[in-house]
């Protein structure tokens, strides 16, 4: 299943509009349930060059869901009923796309009649954090009576809950408290929604605004929090999403853009959620695989097949720029740069690899 990224953020601050440029370009399929989702292709940059040097017929991207929330406001998540829902549907996602209205424009009604990202990206992490503070005030009532029975893991996670509710209280959302393992393993089960990784969009009225005092001052937010920011002018990208792919970068350049920043989002995106690329390639087809950071060659291997992950024995790598370089994979072996790789090797991005195992029985 694909992980999956929620757009977040106050009404109207151009959520919608985001998720139609990103879909489009990523050339999603709508997958008919009440909110806006959709399974989008990652674009790699590698794939191309990959499938003309092995001449492959067939190519299959790593894919990741994008779902368009409702916009959140002041006092939504204690709403019973709507905050619920509107909840439910942030805990369910793997990692946050925080869109901060950026463009001044007194024809599209917003919640504020000022411009300022500071201020809503408050408010939108105080709704997260009110709906944060309930679910863990839930789970240490839920642990009172083993706490009292004098339940030594009850008395751990509840301290642990304590100390995170204390600190959102004191309004530091989860992601920015520094927690260990410890907590995070004591606090896994709230799926609190402001623990979750955030890529900020500043979404701006046309390129000549991207370095404009708004944007930075969402990026001052972002390095605070070790974040990225990305901005972009959601309009005009769903407006040239619209068009034929042909005609797109002719009205991209014309707007000054050198490419369509969906792709960039959507690859910002996918590195919060630490994810690395890797690929089989071979002249049946260039396939790429995902696999989390820091994952071994074995279980990198258990994503292509689970019985080459149960009965691994090496994994050959080439590196891509190798391959570039060198021009093809006997030149690669050649000059000596083919890698054999055991179990504890960690699969780096852009790793080409060939899988040995002893099949299944
Ligand atoms: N001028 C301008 N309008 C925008 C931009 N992005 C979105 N809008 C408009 O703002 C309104 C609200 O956008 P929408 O995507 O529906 O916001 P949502 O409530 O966050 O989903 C729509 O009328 C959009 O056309 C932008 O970058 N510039
Ligand atoms: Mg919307």
């Amino acid at each position: 299943m694909a992980l999956n990224c929620g757009l977040v953020g106050l009404p109207s601050c151009g959520k919608t509009t985001i998720y139609n440029a990103i879909t489009a370009a990523g050339a999603g399929s709508y997958d008919g349930a009440e909110m806006n989702r959709s399974v989008i292709n990652v674009p790699d940059s590698r794939i191309q060059p990959l499938v003309d040097m092995y001449n492959a017929p067939k190519m299959v991207p790593t894919t990741l869901e994008i779902v368009d929330i409702p916009g959140l406001k002041e006092g939504s998540t204690a709403s019973e009923g709507h905050g619920t829902k509107l909840l439910s549907h942030i805990k369910e996602v793997d990692a946050v796309l925080h869109v901060v209205r950026c463009f001044a424009d007194e024809n599209i009604p917003f919640e504020y009649e000022t411009i300022d990202p500071s201020r809503d990206v408050e408010t939108v992490d105080l709704e997260l954090m009110v709906a944060d503070s309930q679910t863990l005030e839930n789970k240490i009532n839920r642990l009172a009576k083993r706490v009292r029975a004098g339940d030594k893991d009850a008395i751990r996670e509840v301290a642990d809950c304590e100390k995170v509710l204390s600190a959102l209280n004191e309004g530091i959302p989860a992601r920015r408290q520094g927690l260990g393992n410890h907590e995070i393993q004591s606090i896994y089960d709230c799926h609190l929604v402001s623990l979750k990784p955030v890529l900020y969009i500043a979404n701006v009225k046309s390129i000549s605004e991207m370095e404009k005092e708004h944007v930075k001052s969402l990026q001052a937010i972002a390095d605070t929090e070790g974040a990225e920011m990305i901005a972009v002018c959601g309009q005009d990208e769903a407006d040239i999403s619209q068009l034929d792919p042909e005609d797109r970068l002719e009205f991209l350049t014309e707007l000054g853009f050198e490419e369509s920043s969906m792709e960039r989002l959507i690859r910002a995106a996918y590195r919060m959620l630490g994810l690395v690329n890797f690929f089989t390639a071979g002249e049946k087809e260039v396939h790429v695989w995902t696999c989390r950071k820091g994952d071994t060659a074995p279980i990198a291997a258990g994503k292509i097949h689970t019985d080459m992950e149960k009965g691994f024995i090496r994994m050959e790598v080439i590196h891509y720029e190798d391959l570039i370089e060198l021009g093809s994979e006997s030149a690669v072996a050649k000059a000596g740069k083919q890698h054999v790789e055991g179990k504890t090797y960690e699969v780096q991005d852009g790793d080409i690899v060939f899988i040995r195992f002893s099949p299944a029985k």
